[in-house]
């Protein structure tokens, strides 16, 4: 009918465009000759800062800000929150639930791991619990780790997971009291490694020492925010957040010591050297990659699927300013190139993760998730 076409016509023709974050649009672009499309899975996650994908394809996605965990259906980006989830602190500081990531024989223990802050009597901590999922419901779970001693403010709690080969890493940031990342008998500026039961693993590198806690794999971090394993050589690899620049990649060695707040390549926020003004030191390690200006680095992955050849090997971080994602490209394990994706669009790209498909998986503040496929 001639009327009704019309009328129809008429309202595509009135109708906003889709806004920039409805589930299903798409976004094309091309990196290293390889063209590939973005589109939204789901919407309305604030800081969604995790994102773990279930063998059944629904997608876990921890929100920092309302201390969440949602399941995500990825055809129709229906999200669920699951049940059980009850002593996230999420004052909306930086605490909230900070990561959640699958055992790596999920298919058969069933095993999730959350870190997230935790409010304690004088002030709050950084914790870690285990648990399974039955229906839309976190069951048995279990605490393995609480960072000490008690910190008053709200800052650099970490809480990056990462599992291998029966470990549990957690990252641990300087709680804002950054001489103590310097100091062994506490949990801040740590990266810490547990047994996946949260028991202490008696070849960690400080074990047996009066003055160190047993749990302590490196030290010397500010806030690290994102936590990789490589895949060919088992390497742990870590960003973190410097000052005012002097964000780092760093590999991840037991014992070692990363510097801070004794070297470091940025500066205080109102524009004066950090302490001795120091970029290097005897006994401290150097970063493999820094960033002056920073980006403010969050999540991390190396890409080590099939689906897009140009990019395996690679490395990952979300970037929160100078909003991106951020491409570092190695060659003999040096870093040759680095690439700026989705730079145009002002997203503050919180996680990253390959998906079991071999697609990529980002959280952007705001907060979308986002499926990156090859075209
Ligand atoms: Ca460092």
């Amino acid at each position: 009918m001639p009327f009704t076409f019309s009328i129809v016509a008429l309202s595509a023709l009135l109708a906003p465009p889709p806004s920039a974050d409805s589930i299903g649009q798409r976004w094309r672009y091309a990196s290293d000759g390889m063209a590939f499309t973005v589109e939204v899975v789901t919407t309305e996650i604030r800081v969604p800062v995790g994102i773990a994908l279930l063998p059944d394809g629904r997608l876990l996605v921890a929100d920092r800000f309302f201390g969440r965990l949602y399941a995500v259906d990825p055809k129709s980006g229906a999200k669920t929150v699951l049940e059980g989830l009850t002593q996230v602190l999420a004052d909306s500081s930086e605490a909230g639930l900070l990561d959640v990531v699958l055992h790596p024989d999920y298919r058969t223990n069933g095993w999730i791991y959350l870190a997230y802050s935790f409010d304690r009597p004088g002030g709050t901590t950084t914790v870690v619990d285990r648990a399974r999922l039955a229906g839309n419901r976190l069951t048995d779970i279990e605490r393995l780790f609480e960072a000490r001693p008690i910190v008053s403010g709200s800052e650099h709690y970490g809480g990056r997971l990462a599992l291998q080969n029966g470990f549990l890493y957690l990252t641990l940031g300087d709680r804002n009291t950054r001489d103590q990342a310097q100091y062994l008998g506490n949990h801040h500026g740590k990266v810490i490694r547990l047994r996946d039961d949260g028991k202490i693993p008696a070849d960690n590198p400080f074990v047996g020492r009066d003055d160190a806690l047993p749990e302590i794999w490196s030290w010397g971090h500010r806030n690290p925010q994102g936590l990789a394993v490589h895949p060919a050589t088992g390497e742990l690899w870590a960003n973190e957040h410097g000052p005012r620049g002097g964000d780092e990649v760093n590999v991840i060695r037991p014992g070692a010591n990363y510097g801070w707040p004794l070297i470091t390549y940025g500066q205080e926020y109102y524009g004066v050297p950090v302490g001795k003004g120091l970029t290097r030191r005897d006994g401290l390690e150097q970063p493999q990659h820094y960033w002056v200006p920073g980006i403010a680095p969050s999540g991390l992955t190396f890409y080590s699927g099939d689906k897009f050849p140009a990019w395996r090997g690679n490395l990952l971080s979300g970037a929160m300013s100078r909003t991106h994602l951020n491409r570092l490209v190695f060659d003999n394990g040096r870093v040759v190139k680095e690439e700026r994706l989705l730079s145009d669009r002002g997203w503050r790209v919180r996680a990253v993760v390959q998906g079991p498909d071999g697609f990529l998986y980002l959280g952007v503040d705001g907060g979308m998730v986002l499926r990156i496929r090859p075209n």
